[in-house]
């Protein structure tokens, strides 16, 4: 049996989980926001990547759906996830492409924040340059929309397209997560340091705030704080982990 037809059924058989990744402060390390990142439970393989099963949900359409659930499940979390904390943290959802120009996303999107009590204030999308490319409809406009309504766009793995400046450039978005390509080598290749420090530094200049991914090291924590880079994702800080993992860490690092 495939992974395909597996797939079919997860979501009513309740397979899927949402893990949260902090993102935290380049100098003080505490925690700003996080992002939601599926995980499926598959009865008989153990945990699948959502490497390997986004991608067949995008083929599928299964995405549409799921990413329904996962919108709405990330939603619900945060809104329990902050009833009592003092400084509520904003979460980060992951769209694929066939979600964000389908028809129906944006009345899917008003649907779910008013079913969960989740202030849109505390949303935010991520996109890559492939979804944004995909779009045979307005982007700009829907991005406007979104924001609109209070819901801001980053633009995830920021650098791994061939149109990141154009962009920057073009979009109504207010945050570049840097794809962690460029952290991996950043200590040893002095053109890629030149990059990031160029984006950092582009981006501040167009109010945008900019995230590395992929810190695995305090050096790579220095580095992104002497760029003066705002916000940091890596496992140096912590896995994605269930919420209640979550809760834990942030009753330890408010
Ligand atoms: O969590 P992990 O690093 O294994 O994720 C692998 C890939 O799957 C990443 O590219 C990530 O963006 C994507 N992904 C994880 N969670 C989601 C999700 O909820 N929705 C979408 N569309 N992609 C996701
Ligand atoms: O494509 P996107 O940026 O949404 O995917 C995020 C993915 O990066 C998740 O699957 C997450 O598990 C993974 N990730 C998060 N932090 C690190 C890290 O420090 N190192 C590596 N290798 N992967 C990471
Ligand atoms: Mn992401
Ligand atoms: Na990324």
């Amino acid at each position: 049996v495939t992974l395909r037809h597996d797939l079919h059924n997860a979501l009513a058989e309740d397979q899927f989980e949402l893990y949260y990744q902090p993102v935290v402060d380049a100098v003080s390390g505490r925690i700003r926001s996080t992002e939601a990142l599926v995980r499926w439970h598959h009865p008989s393989r153990g945990m699948v990547s959502p490497g390997e099963f986004i991608p067949l949900a995008e083929q599928t359409g299964q995405i549409v759906p799921l990413g329904r659930w996962i919108l709405r499940r990330a939603c619900q979390d945060m809104v329990r996830f902050n009833a009592d904390r003092e400084r509520e943290l904003p979460v980060a959802v992951n769209i694929s492409s066939l979600q964000f120009h389908r028809d129906g996303f944006l009345a899917d999107v008003r649907q779910i924040l008013a079913e969960t009590g989740m202030p849109a204030r505390l949303l935010e999308f991520e996109v890559t340059e492939s979804v944004l490319l995909d779009g045979t409809g307005p982007v700009i406009e829907l991005m406007e929309t979104l924001k609109d309504m209070g819901i801001r766009v980053a633009l995830d793995d920021f650098g791994t397209g061939f149109s990141s400046l154009s962009y920057l450039r073009d979009l109504p978005t207010h945050k570049v997560k840097l794809d962690r390509s460029f952290i991996k080598d950043i200590q040893t290749d002095r053109r890629i340091a030149a990059i990031v420090q160029g984006v950092i530094t582009m981006a501040h200049h167009m109010d945008m705030c900019v995230v590395a991914e992929g810190i695995e090291t305090p050096e790579h924590q220095d580095d992104l704080a002497r760029r003066l880079c705002d916000l940091l994702q890596g496992y140096y800080f912590a896995r994605p982990m269930p919420l209640n993992a979550l809760q834990a860490l942030s009753d330890r690092l408010p």
